[in-house]
């Protein structure tokens, strides 16, 4: 049995309280590691790690905190494949996702920050003569990350990455259901040499731990990543508490396909959109809307590419479809294939559990499922789902096509396929959502802004605007005009 500890102050500490929690691989359905059950006094101690280290983390140049960053970006690539490994036993995806996707982005994320900061510049404004108006960016103190189980380490760093970089001092839980790749990396931070009490990792449950940080009076700032329900929790504590808040919240993303498109990327696309990481991933495209004239053979060809994403052992380098993380969340997929049929959609393929054999046959495996015959307004094309569940619904119009990806409380992503140039622009820019595909998905640029509309967030991640986000801009104002009088 593996053991997870906290990281305060420098130093790997079990929960105050000697508490535990039980951490499960969703291969087997057995446990294999304990994690702390921090609480108040475990956070508390490492906010206050983290406020006695701000003023030497603030403080160093760019130059030297990129340097120890690109360290610890190093390690990552030394490590990958143990963290890959750690990736998927703990979180069930493939380990080709882990390996291609998971570890080396979590790379990419401390090298893209680390060296950011080498290139950032104040903004100046030549008011009149003699009046110059410039910004200080300074870092906000003690910042709080709080990430989910879908992408751990991805996640995770996505957001350690910039608090880092502009010189804030980080107090970070990771999901309580997939911890071990944010422990095995808090290892990799003392030996990069970050200074004790800059990162701090404390694991626990959200309502305890996770509620600690958001409450704790030295904490500035919260970035979330997590489902909605969570985020308006989390909000409702920062807001009278004025801490700068990021939320990136769920998503009900819908992929619309006219029949210009290039059908044959479109397909291979769309068959990834809609399942990588068994479903998991909040850009999934998840509302698939099909121009009429393609619809049926849309839906042939695609249940039979869904149909051979059998569920298969994920650490095995061909495996393609996982476990779900966890046998709850394994249920609540299941369960809106079920509502799906009670609402009178017909279920062309999968949405079952999947029983794999020997040590594997207590894992959280189910097949990929396509609906169709579904309204817009019923709850499965309503609701976040967060499984390799997908509905294919026809449209005749452009306007109607817009109007049902338009129609959900979520607005993260969409994606637009057709070889019409106007109407790929034109479409595009009438989505609600913070970001739009044409005819490709899931295409990164770590430079652009990353996040949602309506009750997928508020805030954008990313380049930038991440980097402003755990900054505090202060103006100042000079008037250097006028010569002193005697
Ligand atoms: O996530 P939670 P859950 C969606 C998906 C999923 C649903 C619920 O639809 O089915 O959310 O998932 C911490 N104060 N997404 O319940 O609870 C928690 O410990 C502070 C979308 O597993 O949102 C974990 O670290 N923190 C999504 C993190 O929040 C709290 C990814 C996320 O957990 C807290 C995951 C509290 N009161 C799920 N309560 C995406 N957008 O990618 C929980 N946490």
């Amino acid at each position: 049995m593996d053991t997870i500890l906290n990281y305060i102050g420098g130093r790997h500490v079990p929960a105050a309280s000697g508490n535990h929690l039980d951490n499960v691989s969703p291969l087997t359905g057995e446990i294999y590691a304990l994690i702390p059950d921090s609480g108040q006094s475990d956070v508390d101690a490492a906010v206050r790690a983290a406020q006695d280290a701000f003023p030497v983390w603030s403080q160093m140049p760019p130059e030297d905190r990129s340097a120890i960053m690109l360290r610890l970006a190093d390690l990552i690539a030394i490590h990958a494949e143990q963290l890959a490994q750690a990736e998927t036993r703990d979180s069930g995806k493939p380990i080709h996702h882990s390996r291609n996707v998971d570890i080396p982005r979590a790379e990419a994320n401390i090298r893209f920050f680390a060296t950011a900061i080498l290139h950032t510049h104040a903004e100046a404004f030549h008011t009149r003569a003699g009046v110059l108006n410039y910004t200080n960016r300074k870092p906000l103190g003690v910042v709080a990350c709080i990430s989910p189980w879908n992408l751990p380490l991805y996640l995770f760093t996505w957001k350690i990455a910039p608090a880092l970089a502009a010189g804030n001092c980080v107090v970070a839980k990771p999901s309580e259901i997939t911890p071990m790749t944010a422990y095995l990396l808090s290892e990799l931070c003392r030996e990069a040499g970050i200074p004790a009490g800059v990162i701090n990792v404390v694991h626990g449950l959200g309502p305890r731990a996770g509620q600690a940080m958001v409450e704790h009076p030295l904490v500035k700032a919260i970035s979330f990543t997590g489902g909605t329900a969570t985020g308006a929790a989390i909000a409702s504590a920062a807001a009278p508490r004025f801490k700068k808040l990021s939320l990136e919240l769920g998503g009900k993303n819908p992929n619309i396909i006219f029949a210009d498109c290039d059908y044959d990327k479109m397909l291979r696309t769309t068959l990834r959109s809609s399942f990588s990481n068994q479903g998991q991933i909040c850009l999934c495209g998840s509302r698939i809307l099909v121009e009429r004239g393609l619809f049926d053979r849309f839906m042939q060809d695609f249940t039979a590419l869904a149909r051979e994403l059998v569920p298969a052992d994920p650490r095995e380098e061909s495996s393609r479809m996982g476990a779900l993380v966890s046998e709850s969340h394994m249920n609540k997929v299941l369960s809106y294939v079920q509502l799906a049929r009670n609402e009178g959609g017909t279920v062309h393929c999968g949405g079952e559990r999947v029983l794999l054999s020997g040590e594997l046959s207590g894992g959280f495996y189910m097949s990929p499922a396509v609906i169709s015959g579904l309204g817009p307004e019923c709850r499965t094309n309503q609701e976040e789902i967060f499984g390799p569940v997908v509905t294919v619904t026809p449209f005749d119009r452009e306007e109607e096509a817009i109007t049902m990806a338009n129609g959900t409380a979520y607005g993260l992503s969409a994606t637009v396929w057709t070889r019409d140039l106007d109407r790929a622009h034109r479409v595009a820019s009438r989505l609600d959502s913070g970001i739009a595909w044409i005819n490709t998905w899931l295409l990164r640029d770590l430079r652009t802004p990353f996040g949602g509309v309506k009750n997928s967030g508020i805030g954008r991640e990313g380049g930038e605007e991440a980097l402003r986000f755990f900054s505090e801009i202060q103006n100042v104002c000079v008037d250097f005009g006028s010569a002193p009088t005697l």
